[in-house]
């Protein structure tokens, strides 16, 4: 069945789902089998960005774009299915950079990015060209144009955030976060335009820290979501009190919140209309209506394959369809 607009609803209006790396590709990938892609629109941290040997490197974007293209690694959840390791071999004989593995499939991404990027091209045109030659209907946006980067502060000092997650494998305490090239970011063209239009805005279940919030981050996002007349909806990261994937519940630890949906649930507060969280933190729905003000649906949030990410995707537009209609 595909979900589509109810009475009240546009039915050209955008689906828009925030993002981070792996969990929101594969939100996407159930998302568009329930909405057609071209009604879909992903909205794209970039603050994990980071220059390898020269090339511009988009890991969300990439990993987004390649799990669309149905070419993305299915082991990681990043790089392409089947790559090899040629060239990063032959960089390390040299001296360079091997810490962070870029395949070579992969590193034609970067060549084309960076030389698009160097002839003017915005990171968004860019984007829109790889997803294109990639067969993706999906409208992937990176959230800004303009240079932004996840820093993480630790006892160690002030790491970019690939040197924290890749090189150093999130072992460092977090002590705070900070987006270098803030002050000068806007929301690429189309972010605020599509937040606007929008049929239902869902957070993909991503880092709140690491991913969205260089996302809401961005000027006028916040601002746009909550004037947005779209149900919204976020998705929980944390299941029985651990993240599905990578350092989030560390974060929260460290960061004095709660490790748990609940604690998910109160970093979005007003943004969100609809809070998903797993069947097995039921416990905590009654917690996130009283103390968020969010709706619940509790349901199986973990994706292991093509159907739950359906499922997912089709009980998450429903009731927010519901939370619209009713
Ligand atoms: N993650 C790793 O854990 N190790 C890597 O060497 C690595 C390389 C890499 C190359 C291209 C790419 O698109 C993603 C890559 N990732 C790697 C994943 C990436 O660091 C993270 O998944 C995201 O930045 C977090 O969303």
């Amino acid at each position: 069945m595909t979900v589509r607009a109810g009475d009240s609803l546009d039915e050209a209006a955008p689906v828009v789902v925030l993002a981070g790396g792996v969990g929101a590709a594969r939100f996407l990938e159930g998302v568009v089998q329930v909405v057609p892609p071209a009604e879909v629109v992903a909205v794209v941290n970039v603050g994990d960005d980071l220059e390898v040997g020269g090339l511009h490197v988009s890991p969300d974007l990439d990993t987004v774009t390649y799990t669309l293209a149905g070419r993305v690694n299915p082991e990681t959840g990043w790089g392409v299915r089947g790559d090899s390791f040629a060239a990063l071999a032959a960089l390390e004989e040299l001296g360079g950079p091997a810490w962070f593995q870029l395949g070579d499939r992969d590193l034609a991404t970067h060549l084309f990015r960076t030389h698009r990027l160097q002839e003017g091209a915005s990171l968004s045109a860019v984007t829109a060209e790889i997803t294109r030659a990639l067969g993706v209907a999906v409208r992937v946006i990176p959230v800004t144009d303009q240079r932004l980067r996840t820093m993480v502060e630790t006892p160690e000092g002030e790491l970019s955030f690939q040197e924290y997650f890749v090189q150093r494998q999130s072992q460092d305490r977090v002590l705070g976060l900070r987006f270098a090239g803030l002050a000068e970011a806007r929301a690429a063209s189309g972010v605020l335009q599509a937040i606007l239009r929008a049929r239902a805005i869902v957070i993909a279940p991503s880092n709140p820290f690491l991913s969205i919030e260089p996302v809401l981050a961005v000027k006028g996002l916040r601002d746009c979501l909550l004037t947005s007349g779209a149900p919204k909806a976020a998705i929980s990261p944390i299941v029985g009190g651990a993240a599905v994937k990578g350092p989030a519940a560390a974060i929260l630890k460290s960061l004095g919140h709660d490790v748990s949906a609940l604690g998910v649930a109160r970093l979005y507060g007003d943004l969100i209309d609809l809070f998903v969280l797993d069947e097995r933190d039921a416990a905590l729905a009654d917690a996130v209506r009283t103390e968020v003000g969010a709706e619940c649906l509790v349901t199986q949030t973990i994706m292991s394959g093509a159907a739950e990410k359906q499922a997912l995707a089709r009980a998450t537009l429903e009731a927010l369809q519901a939370l619209q209609t009713g």
